[in-house]
């Protein structure tokens, strides 16, 4: 088989990750970032290369997104934040807004924007996903920036 193919390594070799995180449903958002950063270390991040930007909620993450995408400082930006259906009369609005937005700053910057806000019905499907039975989706998405910076290298 002679068909070149692309896939990214899965270690951090002295890229900078921008973590974007909203304090709503603070106490499952914690342990995305738990789980986010300690996939970085694991595979090899060091601490002085990543930066943590706080946001009210999962609307405004975006905009944050958008302004450190367009600071030029980091090679993949990890989106973490909870939107839970239970709670949230307007959870579509919230949950639409995020993912649209997110992926927009993905194509304007040519950025990686790892997804990970829990899109959820309940409470107990959030703590199922951010370190429980169903994983981490905070590790989730740090392993996909990870994989999308490395990836990038054949292509820049
Ligand atoms: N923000 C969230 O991150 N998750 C939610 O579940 C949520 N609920 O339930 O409404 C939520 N709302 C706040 C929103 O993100 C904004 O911060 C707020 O509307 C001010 O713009």
């Amino acid at each position: 088989m002679s068909i070149k193919t692309f896939e990214g390594e899965m270690v951090v070799d002295g890229a900078k990750f921008g973590i974007v995180i909203s304090r709503f449903n603070s106490f499952i958002v914690e342990s995305l970032l738990s789980g986010a950063l300690d996939t970085i270390m694991r595979h090899g991040g060091k601490e002085q290369d990543i930066e943590i930007v706080r946001v009210p909620g999962a609307v405004e993450i975006p905009l944050a997104a958008q302004r450190m995408a367009a600071a030029k400082k980091y090679d993949a930006i990890i989106a973490l934040g909870a939107v839970i259906r239970g709670g949230t009369p307007h959870f579509d609005f919230v949950a639409n807004e995020n993912s649209k937005g997110l992926a927009q700053v993905s194509m304007q910057y040519d950025i990686p924007v790892a997804f990970g806000v829990l899109t959820v019905d309940s409470i107990e499907q959030a703590i199922e996903r951010s370190g429980t039975k169903m994983g981490n989706k905070g590790a989730e998405a740090a392993l996909s920036a990870i994989e999308m910076v490395n990836l990038f290298k054949n292509f820049s």
